[in-house]
């Protein structure tokens, strides 16, 4: 290691003495812009030693805070495969970005030595930002880390964190697809033409699209180049406003109505990105009620069209759905009995789902907040190319499955990638959103917070639905889960959020409020509540 030009980066982006602990969290790094100056110049060092780890691997970096404010930013870095980081190197991330200035030297070698790093090995870094104004000094400060260890750097500019995801796998995997943002953009375009080919298709969908005044706006319009014949998206929220201000899939999914300067008039098509891309949600609305399309509803469209799929095909495959706990109980339901899929539950955070998806030949898997995608295993993309169906209609399925494949972003969960194959299915099977949404009915909910004074105590196994601590409160739940139908009810730490969060549904909107009031307020009995003991409005 060039330990001068360390000392030099270090000297150019200088950690204030009293500067914040931050730590590499389920999203990276995230926290306000103006605090993040040394932490992306020693991500940028980071992602360098990564690549050399991986035997000189492109790695990515992304500055994105997602869905947070404008003023916010953050850092996550990607994997060569375009997964995301390895759980054991984000402990690396945090010490790295939080010692002192004179300790970076010495904090590099132990990483080098404990990970047995050739600094021999050439590296390779590729960086993205999003939309955000500080985005641009962020990325020149990873740019100097990354240079101050040798890596070569691949900008991007303003890309959405898929299309990050997706390039590092390229430039890993040829086979995967052109190492370029144009490349996915053509990619992406031929797979949907193929699909709309193949519906026999004539007239233009329409739809509406919010798109967070972040960089789903700019990307969208480059995409729409390629299929101005075959989608007509009316863009709101496209940049011309403040970045997650009133709109986003987060806003939507959290406020249940639609995003500010946009309505949602009877027989509109609806969809909402997040900030940088990665979440997508459908909705409209029905008699002037607000009704939304959320990820439970995308993995059970995309699980039973595959399905259907295989069958039409005699196409042996293993199809599976990953979900968390706060999957609404009638989207299981209906994946198990309905669609014949099985369905299994991780805890919370994209990458829990994304590696369990990994077991299936078809993995299927979203966040009910619109974070997912699909994945095909090796052995399942060499059955669906080598194919041969008999009947027509099994010709038809393959080459369906075939164009899903190339359609689907299968590094990361991609608001794009997502809506074009939700088109794409709506198409194929000739399906409008009311018939989407009629596939079940959600079980009424309620999600509440709980101020406590340490949520560590609150403790969590068999994929957070049963909480092990403190004490008594397990058994306090089951008590009142008892006295309702059909209902479920489970409490977890947060990670990004100083609180408790409280899951109840039941099979009335009344039942499950009681039930998560009544659950909140044994929490904060329990859990060493702080502030007022939680009570129904
Ligand atoms: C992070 C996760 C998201 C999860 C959320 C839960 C990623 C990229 N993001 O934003 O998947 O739903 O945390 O937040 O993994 P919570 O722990 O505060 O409920
Ligand atoms: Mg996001």
């Amino acid at each position: 290691m060039d330990a001068a030009a360390v000392v030099e980066a270090a000297g150019a982006h200088k950690r204030p003495e009293d500067a914040k602990h931050v730590g590499y969290g389920t999203a990276g790094f995230r926290t306000k812009a103006d605090i993040l100056d040394h932490v992306l110049m020693r991500v940028g060092v980071l992602a360098a030693l990564r690549s050399r780890c991986k035997g000189g691997a492109a790695i990515g970096l992304m500055v994105t805070a997602s869905h947070n404010p404008e003023p916010d930013n953050g850092a996550k870095l990607v994997d060569p495969m375009g997964e995301m980081l390895e759980a054991s190197w984000e402990a690396y991330a945090t010490r790295l970005a939080n010692c002192k200035d004179d300790e970076l030297v010495g904090e590099i070698n132990t990483i080098i030595s404990e990970c047995g790093i050739d600094m021999q090995t050439k590296a390779k870094v590729v960086l993205g930002r999003d939309t955000r104004g500080s985005g641009l000094k962020l990325c020149q400060a990873a740019r100097d880390g990354c240079t101050a260890l040798g890596a070569e750097v691949v900008d991007l500019g303003i890309v959405t964190t898929p299309q990050v995801h997706y390039v590092v796998r390229c430039l890993n995997d040829a086979t995967y697809g052109t190492p370029t943002v144009a490349g996915y953009q053509e990619k992406l375009a031929a797979a949907f033409k193929a699909i709309w080919t193949l519906a026999g298709r004539t007239d233009l969908i329409s739809l509406k699209l919010d798109c967070a005044n972040g960089v789903g706006a700019v990307q969208m319009k480059e995409l729409l180049k390629h299929l101005d014949s075959m989608l007509k998206v009316e863009m709101y929220n496209d940049g011309s406003g403040q970045l997650n201000h009133e709109c986003g899939a987060d806003y939507v999914k959290v406020q249940q109505h639609a995003p500010a300067n946009m309505t949602a008039g009877a027989g509109d098509r609806c969809v909402t990105f997040d900030g940088d891309a990665d979440r997508v949600l459908y909705f409209f609305t029905r008699d002037g009620t607000f009704f939304m399309l959320d990820g439970d509803r995308i993995s059970s469209l995309a699980a039973q069209f595959i399905q259907q799929c295989a069958t039409a095909a005699a196409l042996d495959l293993n199809i599976g759905v990953v979900q968390t706990a706060y999957a609404n109980g009638n989207s299981t339901k209906f994946l198990q009995t309905k669609a014949g899929v099985p369905v299994a539950c991780t805890k919370t955070g994209v990458k829990h789902l994304h590696h369990k998806a990994l077991d299936y030949d078809v993995g299927v898997y979203f966040e009910a907040n619109g974070h997912g995608t699909v994945v095909f295993s090796d052995a399942a993309l060499k059955k669906i190319n080598e194919h041969e169906s008999g009947s027509e209609e099994g010709k038809r399925a393959i080459a369906m499955l075939r164009a899903m494949t190339e359609l689907i972003n299968q590094t990361v969960g991609d608001a794009i990638s997502d809506m074009l194959m939700v088109e794409a299915i709506l198409l194929l099977q000739n399906m409008t959103v009311e018939d989407w949404a009629a596939m079940y009915d959600d079980l009424p909910n309620r999600q509440l917070k709980v101020k406590i004074a340490d949520r560590s105590v609150v403790k969590t196994t068999n994929a957070e639905r049963e909480c092990t601590a403190p004490a008594g409160l397990q058994s306090a739940i089951d008590e009142l889960v008892k006295k309702f139908t059909s209902a479920r009810s489970f409490v977890r730490p947060s990670g990004t959020e100083d609180v408790v969060r409280v899951y109840a549904e039941a099979e009335t909107r009344e039942q499950a409020d009681t039930l998560a009031w009544a659950v909140a307020g044994k929490v904060w009995d329990l859990a060493g509540g702080i502030g007022d003991r939680p009570h129904a409005p």
